[in-house]
C-alpha cells in the first residue's frame, strides 16, 4: 500500500508533510507536535494534514484531542484547532497532565486517527 496519500484524480496531488503518519478507512494524516519532545504537564502544539483517500470527500475541520487508554481519560484541557487551508490544521493549547501512554487522536468526520505515544 503505497497510495493512501494519494488523492482522487483531477484534484490535484494531495501531498502529506514529513510526520507520523496515521490512516483510517478514508483519510491519510500525518502530524508533528511542537516541541517535537513533549513533555507531561507541559502545553504543545500539533501541527497536522490530512488527505482524503481516492474517493473520500475532504472531511472539513478535523479534531484534535489526546487520551489516556490505561485510565480511560483525556486531557483537563481542550485544543483550539485553526484551519490553516489545503487540508493543514494547527492544534494549540494540549497538555498531557500525567506521564503514562496516551494517545494523540484526531477526528476527521466519522472517522477516528490515533497514534499511541508514551511520555514520561
Ligand atoms: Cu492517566
Amino acid at each position: 500500500m503505497i497510495a493512501g496519500a494519494l488523492c482522487a484524480a483531477g484534484a490535484g496531488a494531495c501531498e502529506l508533510p514529513a510526520g507520523t503518519r496515521i490512516e483510517s478507512a478514508s483519510y491519510a494524516l500525518s502530524f508533528r507536535t511542537q516541541p517535537a519532545r513533549i513533555a507531561p504537564g507541559e502545553h504543545f502544539a500539533l501541527e497536522y494534514a490530512v488527505c482524503p483517500k481516492a474517493g473520500a470527500a475532504p472531511p472539513g475541520t478535523v479534531s484534535a484531542d489526546a487520551w489516556m487508554p490505561e485510565h480511560r481519560h483525556g486531557m483537563n484541557y481542550r485544543a483550539s484547532v485553526v484551519a490553516l487551508g489545503g487540508g493543514r490544521f494547527r492544534a494549540e493549547g494540549l497538555l498531557l497532565h500525567m506521564p503514562g501512554q496516551w494517545e494523540i487522536v484526531f477526528q476527521a468526520g466519522s472517522e477516528r486517527l490515533a497514534h499511541r505515544l508514551r511520555v514520561e
